[in-house]
């Protein structure tokens, strides 16, 4: 049903191949250190053709949750960036119904207050904010800064820890009023029980009625997403409910260590 549905990829494929210029420039640097008579196409079938994503299929309902999980160079990010638009498919169709929030896997952090870096641009809503601080935790956080959430960050101000910085990051992606949420990693640099209570009350609780798609590789994660797509080099490994995956492919979580 296509109503329902927030998000369609059918038999999706891509790579990322450089622009052409910089393609050629490369091949000429490879070339100048190379034997004379070794084969210069090798350089480009090893590093341009290999594609980074091969035939996905997936769909997300609105009001779902996506986990997508895989070891590390799997192609979990690319996925997003195809999603957002920034690497183009070589085959296959992508629709979704517009309005995406990003939450990159490091956060960047621009000069002004910590409110400016959540608000991002957007009008300040103080019931909206305060529930995503909350459910981010950055209260505490805020409580010892000198001027709390109006504290300066970067020229003069505060600097934020790892772990602030991807709660200020997942802050203003969830604040973002959007149809889709793509979240790279949200919990890196958190400690254990930090992420679980963020997982909770964040990603389950307080976006419970959101299209999320959710990049990690957590077995509690897993479980409670309704759909998951494992990685493997590209590919995809499996895409089903947990329930699916315990069944299908038993021997998942070695593939989940990387
Ligand atoms: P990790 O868990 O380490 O973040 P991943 O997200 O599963 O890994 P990526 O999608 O980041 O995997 O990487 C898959 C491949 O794509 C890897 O060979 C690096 C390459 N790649 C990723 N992003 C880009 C980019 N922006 N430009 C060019 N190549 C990229």
């Amino acid at each position: 049903n296509l109503t329902t549905t927030e998000l369609e990829l059918v038999n999706v494929s891509a790579s990322w191949d450089e622009g052409i210029g910089e393609l050629f420039e490369k091949i000429q640097q490879e070339n100048k250190s190379r034997p004379p008579h070794s084969d210069p196409g090798m350089f480009f079938t090893n590093l341009y053709v290999t594609p980074v994503l091969r035939n996905i299929s997936l769909y997300l309902e609105k009001g779902h949750m996506l986990a997508v999980a895989g070891s590390t160079g799997s192609g979990k990010s690319s996925l997003l960036m195809m999603i957002l638009g920034e690497l183009v498919p070589s085959e296959g169709k992508i629709r979704h119904s517009g309005r995406i929030s990003f939450s990159p896997q490091t956060s960047w952090i621009m000069p002004g207050t910590i409110r400016d870096n959540i608000l991002f641009g957007l009008t300040y809503d103080e019931y909206r904010y305060t529930s995503v601080i909350k459910a981010c935790q950055l209260e505490e956080d805020f409580a010892e800064f000198p001027e709390k959430d109006k504290t300066h960050l970067v020229e003069g101000g505060v600097t934020l820890s790892g772990g602030q910085r991807a709660r200020v990051g997942l802050a203003r992606a969830v604040y973002k009023d959007a149809d889709l949420y793509l979240l790279d990693a949200p919990f890196t640099h958190l400690d254990i029980v930090t992420e679980k209570e963020i997982f909770e009350k964040c990603v389950c609780k307080l976006m419970a009625s959101k299209t999320r798609i959710v990049v990690t590789s957590k077995l509690d994660h897993l479980k409670r997403a309704d759909k998951i797509l494992l990685l493997h080099n590209g590919d995809c490994y499996f895409y089903g409910t947990f329930s699916e995956l315990q069944a299908k492919r038993p021997d998942f979580s070695a593939l989940l260590l990387g």
